[in-house]
């Protein structure tokens, strides 16, 4: 599995490469980029022995055969697609790994007693058009056809963007997987986190994926010249974001386990001499617990009206995207933890901070994530990285989960 190992740090190097943003690795829903790296994954998925087919929003599907059931299909993967300035593994680390997985069948001649479908989803992160798992939501079906009206920074609708790509949105229906075939899905994950390292263990195994809610807030004040302009008399946007970007944090801070993050700002007209008149905010908010996370937005939206009529300006909150907090399979994480010990005498079970495709693909199918250890938690950001030797255990172990998938199979038939 050395080979293995050294072959996809390798393919991540080459993978990284694709980027629409020189000199960083950006690489968005539906973009050039994404096209690339679809054909450059697609060439890998086949000569690890699958077909490979695109859907209609673009994931890209490599398809190994079963040994009998043409039907029942296991679905291993993560997503292709990175947020802005990115490290290299988040999302392909995944997708490689369970080509290599799928590789090792395919020289050792082993059809396993269901098909196997690799995924490489075509937008987990949401950075083009802020709503995130456009990938994963057409697999399971639960796509918001709203959202192909929304815009990107150049004006592009989701729809024309994804026609462009190659996709139909006609077609999703047919894109949605088929409930009565998946067996489940398991995805392998770099922690984004410090505990493996803390642990100095390899892999650990995932027990629930936080939930998330995304909202957009614009502030309205009023445009006016920066010298002439009493303080007493302005309506400063700018200012009132800046009360509510540290009452998010004040928040955030009082609440254990809750984050919550304003990623992105941009202020109307946005010249050094004009009073800024609109602030537009993103809200990223997120806890294990929906009540808890939902209790916290209300009491933010509550802070951001507050603010605004303080200041007497104008406040506008929208909802973008809610994902709920999402328990990985019981069953399913054993057989992966039972796969885990073989390779690793300890064995962490953690929650995950961060967002995955699993959370999505949970609404049709048992879920189980395997994390990889990174170097100080490091995530969306150049420095991210990963040890081979982490990798080979990982492949070992989804190799092993995978044979102990299908001996489960076995004994239920
Ligand atoms: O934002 C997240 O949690 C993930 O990286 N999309
Ligand atoms: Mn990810
Ligand atoms: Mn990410």
């Amino acid at each position: 599995m050395n080979a293995a190992a050294k072959k996809i740090m390798q393919r991540i190097e080459n993978l990284a490469k694709i980027s629409e943003e020189p000199g960083q690795l950006t690489r968005t829903f539906v973009s050039t980029a994404m096209r690339r790296a679809n054909d450059l994954v697609a060439k890998w998925m086949r000569e690890a022995g699958m077909t490979v087919r695109e859907d209609a929003i673009g994931n890209l599907i490599g398809r190994y055969p079963s040994k009998n059931s043409p039907t029942k299909t296991f679905l291993l993967g993560s997503h292709l697609d990175t947020v802005r300035d990115a490290g290299k593994f988040d999302g392909p680390l995944g997708v490689l790994i369970a080509i290599a997985c799928v590789q090792h069948l395919h020289q050792e001649k082993i059809q396993l007693p269901f098909a196997i479908e690799v995924v490489g989803f075509a937008d987990e992160e949401g950075v083009r058009y802020q709503s995130a798992y456009l990938g994963s939501k057409v697999l399971a079906g639960n796509f918001n056809p709203a959202d192909l009206k929304r815009v990107d920074a150049n004006g592009i609708s989701m729809a024309d963007a994804i026609c462009n790509f190659g996709g139909n949105p006609e077609q999703f229906k047919n894109s949605r997987a088929n409930l009565k075939q998946i067996l489940g899905y398991t995805e392998v994950h770099i922690e984004q986190g410090p505990v493996l390292e803390k642990k100095n263990q390899a892999v650990g195994i995932v027990t629930a994926i936080a939930g998330q809610t995304r909202a957009k807030i614009i502030f309205t004040g009023r445009a006016g010249h920066a010298g002439t302009t009493p303080m007493s008399l302005r309506k400063d946007a700018l200012c009132a974001a800046a009360e509510f970007i540290l009452a998010v944090e004040n928040c955030a801070k009082k609440i254990s386990d809750l984050v919550a993050t304003i990623g992105q700002i941009e202020t109307k007209p946005g010249a050094s001499n004009v009073i800024p008149a609109t602030v537009i905010l993103s809200l990223d908010v997120r806890h294990q617990s929906d009540p808890r996370r939902n209790a916290a937005c209300e009491h933010l939206k509550t802070s951001a009206q507050k603010i605004a009529h303080k200041r007497k300006l104008k406040i506008f909150w929208e909802l973008i995207q809610e994902t709920a907090a999402v328990p990985c399979s019981t069953p399913l994480s054993n057989l992966l933890a039972q796969a885990a010990r073989k390779h690793q005498p300890k064995i962490s079970k953690l929650p995950s901070g961060a967002g995955h495709d699993a959370a999505v693909i949970s609404k049709i199918a048992p879920v189980a994530m395997l994390f990889v250890r990174c170097k100080s938690g490091i995530s969306h950001h150049p420095d991210e990285s990963v040890k081979v030797e982490d990798v080979r255990v990982a492949i070992n172990v989804m190799n092993d989960f995978l044979t102990a998938v299908a001996a489960s199979r076995q004994s239920a038939d």
